[in-house]
């Protein structure tokens, strides 16, 4: 999969992808990270990429020129500018993958606090291509004909403001990664996470069985492979219960479930 980054700051991404999964995915070639400098593509001696809001008020806007600039010629957009045109009429608010836009090959996603909640199910969606274009905000924002008649999608990691898009690209990056095939060493993959299933994951425990005298539930000692999945099943639902309660209405719930559920509610 090959994801093309539009930065100011190609350098953040460096350390990152250079350790441990996203290193061995990229070196595997399961993983592709093109890095483009929008500054480079950006006119004139000073190569400005920002400017002052019309209607006045603080902070600095990003100039659609460089960034419509690096985006099609990176990407071959120039002779879809009409079909990109047409992106702005859809009803939804983030514009949701895709299916609105069957031209499109593949999302080009702004990255913004204004952005659609990046959750598990949006990773889920994005690992589907095998191509994704993230372009990366610094300054108070972006010059609304990007997000109008560039960007597919607008993502947010969180409700909370960070300094620009690079930090929530390389969430985007590792959270979508991680789903393919491959790039996890464990064979069960992705499917067991916090998340996957739509609870949070179930207590961990690994040797010594006891420590500081802290002992290893005994029924994970057992050998009772039946036993030990319901224990963490009742876990799991127990910790979504009582951390990520929003959790559990779009969790996938089987009646046994629901009865445990139901009994946690009258204790
Ligand atoms: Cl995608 N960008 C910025 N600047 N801040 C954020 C964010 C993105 N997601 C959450 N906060």
């Amino acid at each position: 999969m090959r994801f093309d980054v539009f930065t100011l700051f190609p350098g953040i991404f460096e350390s990152p992808l250079k350790e441990s999964m996203l290193k061995r995915a990229i070196e595997s070639g399961l993983l592709e990270v093109q890095l483009h400098n929008i500054r480079d593509y950006a006119e004139g001696r000073h190569q400005v990429t920002d400017d002052y809001p019309y209607g006045g008020g603080g902070g600095m806007v990003m100039k659609p020129e460089p960034i419509f600039t690096a985006v099609e010629a990176v990407l071959g957009l120039e002779m879809r500018n009409a079909e990109l045109g047409m992106r702005n009429e859809t009803d939804s608010e983030f514009r949701t993958p895709h299916s609105e836009f069957p031209n499109s090959d593949f999302p080009i996603i702004l990255l913004t606090p204004q952005g659609r909640p990046f959750d598990q199910q949006m990773a889920v969606e994005l690992a589907q291509y095998d191509r994704v274009a993230l372009i990366c905000g610094r300054y108070e924002g972006f010059d609304e004909r990007i997000r109008e008649h560039l960007a597919t999608d607008e993502i947010s990691i969180g409700d909370y403001v960070l300094t620009g898009g690079e930090l929530a690209a390389l969430v985007v990056v590792d959270a979508v990664i991680r789903l393919k095939p491959g790039v996890l060493g464990d064979p069960t993959g992705a499917s067991d996470d916090s998340h996957a299933s739509g609870l949070l994951e179930y207590p961990h425990f690994t040797r010594p069985p006891e420590f500081r005298g802290w002992r290893v539930p005994e029924i994970l000692l057992s050998g009772d492979h039946a036993k030990v999945d319901r224990w963490r099943r009742e876990q799991a639902l127990l910790r979504t219960w009582r951390r990520r309660p929003d959790l559990l209405d779009r969790a996938e719930l089987s009646e046994l479930d629901r009865a445990f559920l139901r009994q946690l509610v009258q204790e």
